[in-house]
């Protein structure tokens, strides 16, 4: 968007804003705050749009003292800002609660979680038919992203044009996505584009997942309908693309509708997702209900319906695994996240008796009482 007011500005209703924001706007303890939407988060000060104006913003004081990832607006927020005459920068005071958020382990820290985009309200889940064709274990647990972010997934299987077998990856695409929609797109044929817009009308704001390469800024250029989004051609050996997206933005397409195209993920690791994994995983969840005992693993429990289910070829044995898999790995990553609460106890212990130490060094008579 560009930083200057001119007519292709989108108004606040182009942007997301409804009454249910304007309600939150309102339960704010100061009053004369304008709404905006963060657009474009890449250097210091992010981009926010105000319904005639795109501008840089910094957060007030007390949002840069406070820790904690309520505290910085990342792309998709609605912000309530203040415009002090004489001041090139408007003021982030307050971020509204977020509706849906997207969130991922922060790659630096162990178990801490980053936000990285919020109010989404659909997250198109990409994938390409190119090459080896889609990765199941992959697209399993972006699903588990996908749904734990509060936004409703749709699948998006790429590069039809050059997929030799397009309805085979469907099928096994909507094998790990039941309840999901699965769309086929190519840039280069056109199809699936206008099934996918359809998904993206005014107001509706939509974000694109799925690893480097796999089509997801081509797509955005496609539902433009010029190219906002730089692209590069994937390595020709391993099919692996080259990051070539890096900051996160809003994009307006022409019919209304917002798009955040994101830098594609390397990793993916799952932050607190049980919600998540019951609803990528909704037909195990049914069966769980039938099952004897009510925390059941599905591994070796008497009783259980879901282990009998596979036994009696109703479901995929592999379905079952992906489900356990993703199960060890977030009572590895809750493990993790006790031991740091720990160690951070531990370390608060030791400041203490040694600042103690000291004050009674410092105040011999007081000892002991
Ligand atoms: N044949 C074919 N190639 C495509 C299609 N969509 C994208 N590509 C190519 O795939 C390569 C990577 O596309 P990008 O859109 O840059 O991928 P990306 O997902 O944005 O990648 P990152 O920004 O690195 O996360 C480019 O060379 C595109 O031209 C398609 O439908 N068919
Ligand atoms: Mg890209
Ligand atoms: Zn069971």
């Amino acid at each position: 968007m560009p930083e200057t007011p001119d007519n292709s500005i989108p108004t606040l209703a182009d942007l997301g804003w409804s009454e249910a924001w304007q309600g939150l706007l309102g339960e704010l303890p100061s009053e004369g705050f304008a709404p905006a939407r963060v657009v474009r988060v890449d250097r210091e000060f992010p981009l926010v749009a105000t319904g005639s104006a795109a501008i840089r913003a910094e957060h007030a004081v007390h949002l840069v003292k406070t820790r904690g990832t309520g505290s910085r607006a990342v792309v998709g927020d609605w912000v309530a800002i203040s415009q002090p005459e004489g001041h090139d920068l408007a003021i982030i005071e307050a971020i509204l609660p977020r509706k849906t958020a997207f969130a991922r382990k922060d790659p630096g820290e162990q178990t801490d979680e980053q936000v990285l985009i919020a109010n989404i309200d659909v997250v198109f889940v990409v994938q390409a038919m190119s090459g080896r064709g889609i990765n199941m274990r992959r697209l399993e647990r972006e699903l588990v992203l996908a749904w734990e972010s509060g936004a409703r997934p749709v699948v998006v299987l790429t590069k039809d044009d050059v997929a030799e077998d397009t309805d085979y990856q469907r099928k096994l695409a909507e094998e790990v996505a039941p309840d999901v929609e699965v769309i086929v797109e190519s840039a280069i044929t056109g199809v699936g584009i206008e099934e996918i817009r359809a998904r993206v009308g005014r107001g509706v704001t939509a974000a694109l997942l799925g690893g480097s390469g796999v089509g997801k800024s081509t797509l955005v250029n496609k539902l433009v309908g010029e190219d906002v989004q730089s692209t590069a051609a994937v390595r020709e050996c391993d099919d692996k693309g080259r990051h070539t997206t890096v900051a996160r933005e809003i994009v307006l397409l022409p019919g209304g509708g917002l798009i955040i195209d994101t830098p594609g993920m390397r990793g993916i690791a799952l932050w607190d997702a049980e919600d998540g994994i019951a609803s990528a995983f909704p037909d195990i969840d049914e069966l769980s209900h039938r099952c004897r005992f009510r925390d059941c693993k599905h591994v070796d429990e008497p009783g259980c319906a879901v282990v009998a289910a596979v036994e009696a070829g109703l479901m995929p044995a592999r379905r079952l695994e992906s489900y356990r898999g993703l199960q060890v790995e977030l009572v590895e990553l809750a493990r993790r996240q006790d031991q740091k609460a720990w160690a951070e106890k531990e370390q608060r212990k030791k400041t203490i008796s040694k600042s103690a130490k000291r004050y009674f060094k410092d105040n011999p008579g007081k000892k002991g009482r």
